[in-house]
């Protein structure tokens, strides 16, 4: 009856907004309809179709955003810019646990300069690990520009695995970009300092201050950096900016740029000019050229200097042996891009108006033939510039970052001042078109843009500024990542995605099926070392055991309860929660928050992960889950008792308010056969299917199997408790059992409907 009075209801005030309804489907707007009342153009419609994903469809490509000072990283979809994670890198993030359990701790640990906690970073440049110059999607690496660090993100469980300070120096920013083959990281310093770990005066700035690489040696098996195994190279006082590893036939080789190489040292306060007039005197600064495989040799061969118990290779050593070069390049150069054959290298000039392209061929041939146009002020080759160059194209007002389309030859470059984006071809030398994008794009990256094999399809415009483009949200604004569709011979802008989480300066895109992230932890994982956890328990064995002053709770998680549900210690102690998620269910996190101790743990399918905390005053402590996990997320509770110290320990009493009958037990008997029933049908159902064949189906299958396992524990002890008469227990197992019992049904119902839409066929 509702029904039949709503409905000329909604009809009339339907008409009273003027909105059409179509003949038939009743309330269901046409296209035109829509496109009238927001006000859309054929091409808003036609570039909402290019970027919207169907509700259970994906994007296919994946990136990750550098998330500036957030110290974190940003993932998210392409085409349809949606974001699916943040990474916690440098910086505690609750939601993941990152930095509120131990685990998560030590790696934060690891980054820690002169002894103290840094919990931010300047993140800067993605990248991801790469065999033969392609992205492999194993790991992820980004550098802190603000305390020269590098982290290690394994992209098999999207968790930050290692962080490494840098040695030596003061600063950077030219990090992260990886050799082909994922043998090196390369981390490059901005502003110079002395490399040891002194106080030396600015009046020894030519002398003393110094630049470097750094080139950390990674082990794609371990997937950790081996400190002992990197090395750096001296440089000059420059500041060095971006860089980029050969590839192909310039592997082997890295190449940095820097500005300032006039080696000004400001001193505005003192009536001086500041850095940013004496930084831009010069017509060119320098691209370094560093042979970083003869380098490598130099070190194993005993040629470095130890600092700070690093081995650095000095400058003068390095200019000698050919390992280092420099070659001009125009006003303040930003960005340097290697070509996807390793042919050539972009360099754009931020007080310019041209791409440099530079020749690898020609500057090797240079380098062997000695043909050197002079040496500057410590020694160090400088190659002619106009012998170097492949060519010069003029693409716009301050030109930062390029990238490589799929198409050979064709590339994008950012125009900073002009605020646009810049297609041209580098084999030729002529520009192709050009979009304005909205204030101030720094790097554009387009799909796997920087790897031997790019992608092309799509680009993002990473633009430095929002201003107006978003509602407002106070003086700080998000920044803006615009979409834009590359596929055909006139760029098009797609989408506008405010970012609101630091000012995200380098992204990488890959395609989405290379990734191939784990669904579950091998049961009792401690997913930071990637090692079995000495703290894994198993169901049935959870306990509490007191070692060497600290109180160890080994519990479990799993729908819905917290094992154990009452911990009680005394005033003072020191006590370690580890817990196990027993779940092996897809996305069956758990979450564990307490009052008061600044410990929050997140537990995934199979892993441990522990929380130490000193119960330092008596007290009441409830503890929980924090994700929503099933109908009874609630209930997955407990607490922590801390008695004041010296009172006499004793059991909690356990008492419910509630008592149960054998009348009770037979209703909750009855429940549990009819759901036996449903399960039956449902085991029958994908039992005569050719379930095998459905990996995904495989998976749900042992997850109900699981289940019922539980199910039949909890069903002994119902009988065990029945056979005693004792109706209290005996309901309450029943309920327990009851529990496993819907969540097999659960999942085997998911497991039908998965084989019924995707044509399942009978096989018995
Ligand atoms: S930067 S906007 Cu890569 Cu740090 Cu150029
Ligand atoms: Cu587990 Cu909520």
């Amino acid at each position: 009856m509702g029904g039949n009075l709503k409905r000329p209801l909604l009809l009339s005030a339907a008409a009273g907004l003027g909105l059409a309804v179509s003949g038939g489907a009743w309330g269901a707007e046409s296209l035109d309809d829509v496109m009238k009342r927001r006000g859309l153009t054929q091409k808003d419609v036609l570039a909402a179709a290019k970027t919207y994903v169907p509700t259970g469809k994906r994007d296919e490509f994946v990136v990750f955003s550098s998330g500036g000072q957030s110290g974190q990283v940003i993932v998210y979809g392409i085409p349809s810019m949606r974001i699916m994670k943040y990474i916690g890198v440098f910086t505690p993030e609750p939601w993941q646990g990152y930095g509120f359990d131990e685990e998560s701790k030590a790696v934060l640990a690891q980054g820690r300069i002169n002894g103290k906690d840094i919990n931010y970073g300047d993140t800067h440049h993605p990248a991801i690990s790469e065999t033969n110059g392609e992205y492999d999607g194993k790991f992820l690496f980004i550098n802190d520009k603000a305390n020269p660090r590098i982290a290690v993100i394994d992209l098999a469980d999207f968790e930050t695995k290692q962080i490494v300070a840098n040695p030596i120096m003061k600063s950077e920013h030219g990090g992260t970009f990886v050799t082909q083959n994922t043998e090196y990281i390369i981390e490059a310093t901005q502003y110079a300092g002395p490399l040891e770990n002194e106080y030396v005066p600015l009046s020894q700035f030519n002398e003393k201050y110094r630049g470097a690489v750094t080139y950390w040696k990674f082990d794609k098996e371990k997937g950790r950096i081996i400190p002992e195994q990197s090395f750096s190279v001296e440089l000059p006082p420059y500041s060095q900016d971006l860089s980029d590893a050969g590839k192909g036939p310039s592997h082997g080789w890295s190449f940095t740029n820097s500005f300032c190489t006039e080696r000004y040292v400001g001193g505005i306060e003192k009536g001086r000019p500041p850095f940013e007039a004496g930084c831009s005197q010069k017509d060119t600064d320098f691209l370094h050229m560093i042979n970083w495989q003869k380098a490598e040799a130099l070190v194993k061969a005993g040629k470095a200097k130890k600092i700070n118990g690093h081995d650095v290779l000095p400058m003068d050593v390095a200019a000698a042996e050919g390992v280092l070069v420099l070659v001009p390049e125009p006003k303040s150069p930003h960005g340097v891009d290697v070509s996807p054959d390793g042919k050539f290298i972009i360099v754009a000039g931020k007080l310019d108006t041209h791409t440099s392209v530079y020749s690898f061929d020609k500057m090797k041939a240079l380098i062997e033939a000695k043909d050197f146009a002079g040496k500057d002020p410590y020694g160090i080759p400088i190659l002619d510039l106009k012998k170097s160059l492949h060519t010069q194209v003029s693409v716009g007002l301050g030109p930062l970052h390029t990238q490589y389309d799929s198409k050979p030859c064709v590339v994008y470059t950012s125009i900073y001042v002009d605020s646009q984006v810049t297609k041209w071809d580098y084999c030729e030398g002529k520009v192709l078109d050009k979009i304005s994008v909205h204030y101030n794009i720094g790097h554009l990256m387009a799909m796997e843009g920087d790897s031997t094999k790019p992608k092309g399809k799509y680009l993002v415009a990473l633009n430095k500024l929002a201003i107006d483009r978003f509602t407002p949200v106070g003086p700080l604004h998000p920044q803006n990542h615009q979409l834009i569709d590359i596929s055909n011979d006139k760029m098009e802008l797609l989408y506008d995605m405010p970012l609101p989480l630091g000012e995200p300066h380098y992204a990488v895109g890959i395609a989405a099926s290379t990734l191939k992230p784990h669904i579950r932890y091998k049961q009792g994982w401690d997913s930071r070392t990637d090692a079995k956890s000495p703290f894994a328990t198993l169901a049935g064995r959870e306990h509490v055991e007191k070692k060497d002053g600290v109180t160890h709770v080994y519990g479990t998680l799993i729908r819905s309860h917290i094992t154990p549900e009452i911990v009680e210690v005394e005033e003072g102690e020191t006590v370690s929660f580890h817990f196990t998620n027993l779940e092996r269910a897809e996305d069956e996190t758990h979450g564990f928050a307490i009052r008061g101790f600044n410990a929050n743990l997140s537990v995934e399918p199979g892993k441990t992960v522990s929380a130490t905390i000193k119960a330092e005053k008596p007290g009441v402590y409830p503890y929980y889950c924090t994700e929503f996990c099933s109908a009874l997320h609630l209930e997955m509770q407990g607490y922590l008792l801390v008695r004041p110290k010296g009172m006499q320990a004793q059991e909690a009493a356990l008492k419910e308010g509630q008592a149960y009958t054998e009348e009770d037990y037979g209703k909750q008997i009855k429940t549990n056969t009819d759901t036996q029933a449903v399960i039956d049908s449902v085991v029958k159902f994908i039992t005569e299917r050719n379930f095998k064949d459905f990996p995904t189906v495989v998976s749900l299958v042992e997850d109900a199997t699981d289940q019922l396992n539980f199910a039949a524990d909890a069903k002994k002890k119902t009988e065990d408790f029945s056979g005693k008469k004792d109706w209290q227990n005996a309901v309450l197992w029943a309920q327990q059992w009851f529990q496993y019992q819907v969540k097999a049904a659960d999942i085997g119902l998911r497991a039908k409907t998965y084989l019924e839409q995707n044509g399942a066929k009978v096989v018995k």
